[in-house]
Order: structure tokens, then sequence, then C-alpha cells
């Protein structure tokens, strides 16, 4: 028995030295020292044995698994510190090498110069409102006291889908969408942005799709001298304390009397930026609100001429034209 364990530690010394990996490593763990394995196997006949020779075997038995379980360990831990040495290599990190750029873009001036105006309207105590971007004739114009076949529907060459289905050709249809959700209450004080279509040919000042920020209050005793407080308020704010305005007289079907709103610029001279004034009684009245008793003013501006007007801006096409040199220079605004 002797010889057998003899053996089988030098077999097993020599598979456990030369093995290729930690797996066939526990393989060899289990052949040789497992609960079935071969050592176990070689002990089962000790019952044979003398009882002065049991012992000498036992210890023998003994000493061989240690030294065969410490061999085990020794390989285990060598295979664990070159897989370990591998995985760090392969994820080694070289920080030195240049990071990945995450390019950062930033707020279209259009939308930084609607945030602008609404929180100067959200400071006078208004309320931000929206309306659909496809309006039917009768908000667009009807409800505005645009009669049908009336020559000022012309002002807004308008592009239609169906003879009642058109894309708004400005915001003044959400004036009459708020005093009818309203339903007579007062006071109403909103302004509304949105986009807003014409068949204008584009040029420099002029484009098919361009912005408009709507304004309504509507309560008792509302005057044109509010109108003009809250405009000359507005301008100063966004152009800078002392910005002259004027008000022209004009002409729309649903305000009476109706301004055209001029601010002047140095270098250019009266610019008109908005359209504005009392809200037509018939406008009232149709939408559910007794004009004896509540009077409003409304106003309606070109957001793009405001922005060209603020950072001197000659050609209302780079808005649309999105020329990353161009939008870039809005990012530290
Ligand atoms: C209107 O659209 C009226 N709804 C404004 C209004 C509201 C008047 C409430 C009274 C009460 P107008 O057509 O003038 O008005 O347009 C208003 C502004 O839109 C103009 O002052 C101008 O700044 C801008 N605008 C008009 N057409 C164009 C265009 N094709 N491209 C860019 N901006 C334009």
């Amino acid at each position: 028995m002797r010889e057998r364990l003899q053996a089988l530690k030098e077999e097993a010394t020599e598979a456990i030295e030369t093995v290729a990996d930690l797996e066939s490593l526990r393989e060899l763990k289990v052949k040789y020292l497992g609960k079935k394995g071969e050592l176990t196997g070689i002990l089962r006949g000790m019952g044979k044995l003398s009882p002065e020779e049991r012992p000498v075997i036992g210890s023998l038995a003994n000493d061989i698994r240690g030294q065969l379980e410490e061999l085990i360990s020794e390989r285990e831990a060598s295979f664990e510190e070159k897989a370990l040495s591998e995985k760090l290599h392969l994820e080694k990190i070289d920080v030195t090498l240049p990071g990945i750029t995450h390019p950062v873009g930033s707020v279209h001036p259009l939308n930084l110069i609607i945030e602008q105006i609404e929180d100067i309207f959200v400071g006078m105590g208004f309320e931000v409102a929206e309306g659909p971007e496809i309006e039917t004739d009768y908000y667009n114009f009807e409800a505005l006291n645009f009669l049908k076949d009336h020559p000022a529907r012309d002002m807004q060459d308008s592009f239609y889908f169906t003879p009642e289905m058109l894309l708004r050709t400005h915001t003044s249809p959400v004036q009459v969408r708020t005093l009818e959700a309203k339903e007579g209450y007062v006071p109403v004080r909103i302004i509304c942005p949105g986009k807003v279509y014409r068949r204008d040919d584009d040029d420099a000042t002029h484009s098919h799709q361009f912005t408009q920020i709507e304004g309504l209050v509507v309560d008792r005793g509302v005057s044109m001298s509010e109108l003009n407080g809250v405009l000359l308020s507005f301008i100063e704010k966004i152009f800078g304390e002392g910005t002259e305005m004027r008000l022209r007289p004009s002409y729309f079907p649903f305000t009476e009397p109706s301004v055209e709103v001029d601010i002047y610029d140095p270098e250019r001279g009266w610019i008109e930026i908005l359209g504005a004034g009392m809200v037509h009684p018939r406008v009232l009245e149709k939408a559910g609100y007794n004009p004896e008793r509540y009077t409003g003013f409304a106003f309606g501006m070109g957001v793009e001429r405001i922005a060209m007007l603020k950072y001197g801006i000659e050609d209302i096409r780079h808005f649309y034209n999105n020329d990353l040199r161009f939008l870039r220079q809005f990012r530290s605004v």
C-alpha cells in the first residue's frame, strides 16, 4: 500500500505541476483527493492492514494529502494571479489619451428670444397660452371680424388645406380660443408664442414661416394708455432703457383703434415690430364677453424682427438655414 501511495503521489504531483489551466486543475483535485478520488480509494483498503501498520500508512496518506492540497492551492493561486494580470493588462487605461468630447448644442436664437420675452411678460402678470398651427377659417379670420370676401383677408395671404382649414397666418386666433375657454371671466392676461405661415416671398425681412407672440388683456377699464405702458415697458426691457417707441395709426379688423408700433434703431431709423390695438367690441361679443362691461387690448409681434434688431442680424433666413457658424454665436448669450 505504501508503494501505491507513493506512486499516486508522484503521478498526482506531476499532473498538478504540468496542468494547463484552472479548470483542469480542479478536475485533478476531484480525481485525486475527492470523496470518490484515488487517494480515498486506496485508503479504503486500510482495513486489511495490521494494527501496527495502520497508523503508519494513515499518517503517510495524510501527509500525501496535505502535500497535494498545498501544491494544488499554490497552482490555483498562480493561475488566478495570471488571469488577473492578463485582465488588468487588457483593461489598461491610458490616462494620457485625449478624451472623447461630446459636442454641446445651444438654444436656438429664436427660442432664446421667446424665453426672454416670456419672462418679461410673466413678470408683468401674463400667463403663457398656446393654440393650434392648423386653424379653422372661423378662428383665423371670421371670429376676428375678417368678414367673408372682405379685402382684409388679402392682408395675410394664406396656405389653405380646404376652404375651411388653413395654416394660421397669425397668433390672433389664440385670443378667441382663450376668451372662449375663459367663458366670460376676467381678468384675461395672456401671451401666446407660436409659428405662423403666409404665402410671402422669402427675402431678407420676410419668411413664409415665422414666429409671432400675441398678447391679450381683457378686464374692466382696460385702456389704450395701459397698452402704451405695457409695450414701452417691454421694449425698454428687451432693447434697453431709453429705447424710443412710437405708435402709428393702422388698421386691423379685430382692433379699434389699431396701431403699428415702431422702435428707433440708430442705424436703421424707425422700424416696425408689432401691430396692436383695442380689442374690437364685435370680437369680444362673439367670444361671449359683454363689450359694454369689458374692454381689452391686444398686440402681435414678429419674433424674428425683434431678434434681428436686438442682435444686429441682417437676414431673416439665417434663422432657418441651420448654419452652425451662425447658431454657435448664441451659445453664451
Ligand atoms: C398681425 O399679424 C396681427 N395679428 C397683429 C396684431 C395682433 C394686431 C393683435 C393687433 C392686435 P401683421 O400682419 O402686421 O399683424 O404682423 C405682425 C408682425 O409680424 C409684423 O409687425 C412683423 O414683425 C411680423 N411679420 C409679418 N409678416 C412677416 C413675414 N413674412 N416674415 C417675418 N415677419 C413677419
